[in-house]
């Protein structure tokens, strides 16, 4: 009972120097504000971009749920809460894939697409989690699995079939694809450099310095909130008028 109740009352006293304990709280804020602000938007405009909003506030959400998690644990032990790091990743990135098709669909995308890119970023994910903290030894091959299946992600959006749909489909969601594209191939080339920051390995003494959960915490809010932000962009201008003015 004691415990329960120091677990409730516990304020941490977030260091000055704490990187990471105050990027998992600013984390988690954002996330929090970003998911209010994309599920109030879902009624504003057309009908058809619904769905898509109510994934980008979904995404943001989750995080907000595994950040307030990770916050915790980060002033409780002091270390890097993978395990809740990778749930919320295995949640997240599969619905990014999902707003992939559902922006495409409009010129005729196919589930087989949607489900292509999520099986791929599972194996991204799942073999970045075995190099993180199951088989650390051999963390360079777990993430150069990983990194293939990225790469495999990074042309399929930006020259493989998800590309041609985007061109068929032409105007704002040529434009939309382009920027998640752009987002996918650097916002999320942001991961590998915490991975190597945080991991052992031949790239040891490269990424000195850099904490790895700051890497990720600043992955996170870019791609998270910044998705969320072109789907919304592209709801607001392929919309004729907002639905109540
Ligand atoms: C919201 C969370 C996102 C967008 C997470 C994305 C994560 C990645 C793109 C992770 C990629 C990795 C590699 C490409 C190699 C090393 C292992 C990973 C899992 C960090």
């Amino acid at each position: 009972m004691k415990n329960l109740l120091m677990s409730i009352s516990f304020t941490p006293e977030i260091a000055t120097d704490d990187y990471v304990g105050f990027t998992f709280f600013v984390g988690c804020m954002a996330m929090m504000a970003a998911s209010v602000f994309f599920f109030f938007s879902m009624n504003s405009y057309d009908r058809k971009w619904r769905t898509s909003l109510l994934i980008s506030g979904l995404i943001t959400f989750i995080a907000a749920v595994h950040y307030w998690y990770m916050r915790d644990y980060w002033y409780a032990n002091g270390s890097s809460p993978t395990f809740f790091r990778y749930v919320d990743w295995i949640l997240t990135v599969p619905l990014m894939c999902v707003e992939f098709y559902l922006i495409l669909k409009v010129a005729g995308a196919k589930k087989s697409l949607m489900w292509r890119l999520i099986v791929l970023s599972v194996i991204m994910l799942v073999t970045g989690y075995f190099g993180e903290a199951v088989y650390r030894d051999q963390a360079w091959l777990w993430g150069l699995i990983s990194g293939i299946a990225y790469f495999i992600i990074v042309y399929d959006i930006w020259l493989g079939k998800a590309k041609k749909l985007a061109e068929e489909a032409g105007g704002a969601v040529l434009t939309a694809h382009k920027t998640l594209c752009w987002f996918v191939l650097v916002g999320w080339a942001i991961y590998p450099i915490g991975y190597m920051a945080g991991t052992p390995g031949w790239y040891d003494g490269i990424f000195d310095g850099l904490a790895m959960d700051v890497v990720y915490n600043i992955g996170d809010a870019v791609n998270k909130i910044g998705f969320g932000l072109v789907v919304y962009n592209l709801a607001v201008s392929a919309s004729e008028k907002p639905a109540s003015a």
